[in-house]
């Protein structure tokens, strides 16, 4: 209750703030999101469809990477960090959007701002919130453009960077990432 109070004096205060209710904080065990000047080492990828190249990264605990997301491809494609079950239940949240009409072949539509469900005054927003793809460890990278994405890798773990749109993870995109200690 008293942090509700806060972020809505907050939100009195900002104006702006509103994301601050649609969008929690989300935490990761495996590390953080970072800006793109902390980063110690780049690393390119390239996405042709239905790939990645390189296949298999090896980081080091501690290490803050700026991934260089390349889509040589025809298709949209994603970049996720995190592990199997991560992935697995991102695909579900992308098989949905992609049934919504929201995630075309090639391109991720924002969800119009006039729709109904926006509920305008509610701070419910919970349906809203899971139809938009916003998570901080993930880009998507439409044909022929170039992302990125920084991440700080906090501790040694075995992760992976996928595609999770629907069907391209179970065709081979899908990679290796060892943190290492
Ligand atoms: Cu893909």
């Amino acid at each position: 209750m008293f942090l509700r109070n806060r972020l809505v004096l907050a939100g009195c205060l900002l104006v702006l703030s509103f994301p601050v209710f649609a969008a929690p904080a989300q935490t990761y065990g495996f590390g953080t999101p970072a800006p793109a000047a902390k980063a110690t080492r780049t690393v390119e990828i390239v996405m042709g469809d239905m790939s990645f190249n390189p296949k298999a990264l090896q980081i080091k605990a501690g290490e803050t990477v700026r991934f260089v997301l390349i889509n040589k491809g025809q298709l949209l494609h994603e970049f996720n960090l995190g592990d199997v079950a991560m992935h697995a239940q991102h695909q579900a949240e992308m098989l949905k959007m992609q049934q919504s009409g929201m995630l075309t072949p090639t391109a991720m539509k924002t969800a119009p701002m006039d729709h109904a469900a926006m509920g305008h005054g509610s701070m419910a927003g919970m349906d809203h919130g899971a139809m938009k793809h916003d998570d901080p460890n993930s880009v998507l990278v439409e044909p022929g453009k170039t992302a990125e994405l920084t991440w700080t890798f906090s501790k040694a773990g075995s992760l992976e960077f996928a595609c999770n749109i629907p069907s391209h993870y179970q065709a081979g995109m899908v990679g290796k990432l060892t943190v290492s200690q």
